[in-house]
């Protein structure tokens, strides 16, 4: 395990990763109300707030955007990823090296292992491979643990997404980000199967401001390091507004109430 405290990717132990790989896993859909966010460059300045530890994106957006934000943003190469063009079972191709991503200025690598999966074999080798070269390279590994595919019936139920956490633990993930298992207590079991590896939530389609803090709370409560998420900021006219609220959520373990006050000043 690599601890993180001492990385880009966390903040005084918490960490907030904002995801931008949707236009290759989902495409255009995800930016169709609010079309600004098609546009990475207006991504990458919502990143420089300070409540981002991070940012998530696919190799052809670093290397197009990463070198005018290099000073201001921690970028985190997401190097599998694969569209929702593709209709077999649950798999991702690994695009680029973390020896290229290295070099494209990375700080973090992140890898998505659909356990359950026909293919989870392959995947789990491939990730060996980029979490040995991530632990050459000194960089963090973000595993995306999503249970899907044939060996899975409900990826939403909380021992699943436990035995999720687990897995990421097991093959030497040092953060898991899983789903919400729909309550703090839940949240609790799944952190404790992680063990040493940093839990974070995953953000999902886009909710209500309250109800999306209200998760983002239980996670904190719960022990979990924070959220990494895409459609709930990107997908929002005033991304900063919930950035604010985030913040006071996740490193200052605020309230709901409080944090929405303090974003509204
Ligand atoms: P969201 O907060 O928008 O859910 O983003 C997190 C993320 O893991 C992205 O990195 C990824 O593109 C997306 O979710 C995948 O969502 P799903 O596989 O659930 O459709």
């Amino acid at each position: 395990m690599r601890p993180i405290d001492d990385s880009p990717l966390s903040r005084d132990g918490k960490v907030l990763i904002l995801a931008y790989d949707h236009g290759l896993e989902h495409g255009p859909v995800d930016f169709e109300d609010v079309p600004e966010s098609a546009d990475p460059e207006r991504v990458f300045d919502v990143a420089t707030h300070p409540a981002v530890t991070s940012l998530a994106v696919q190799k052809g957006v670093a290397e197009a955007y990463y070198p005018a934000y290099e000073e201001d943003v921690n970028l985190l190469a997401k190097v599998n990823g694969t569209s929702n063009l593709w209709m077999g079972e649950y798999d991702s191709a690994v695009n680029w090296s973390v020896e290229y991503a290295d070099e494209v200025g990375a700080d973090s690598v992140g890898f998505t292992l659909y356990g359950g999966s026909n293919h989870e074999v392959e995947m789990a080798e491939e990730f060996r491979d980029v979490q040995e070269a991530a632990r050459d390279h000194d960089m963090p590994v973000v595993m995306w643990a999503y249970p899907r595919g044939q060996g899975v019936k409900n990826d939403t139920k909380s021992d699943v997404i436990a035995y999720a956490a687990r897995q990421a633990m097991e093959l030497g993930a040092d953060i898991a980000k899983v789903k919400y298992p729909g309550s703090k207590a839940a949240m609790e079991h799944v952190v404790e199967m992680a063990g040493p590896t940093k839990v974070i939530m995953s953000g999902g389609s886009k909710r209500s401001d309250r109800e999306f803090l209200e998760s983002v709370e239980a996670v904190i409560d719960a022990g979990g390091a924070g959220l990494a998420v895409g459609r709930n900021i990107f997908q929002r006219e005033n991304p900063e507004y919930i950035l604010d609220a985030l913040e006071e959520v996740i490193f200052e373990e605020s309230s709901v109430d409080t944090a929405l006050a303090a974003a509204e000043e």
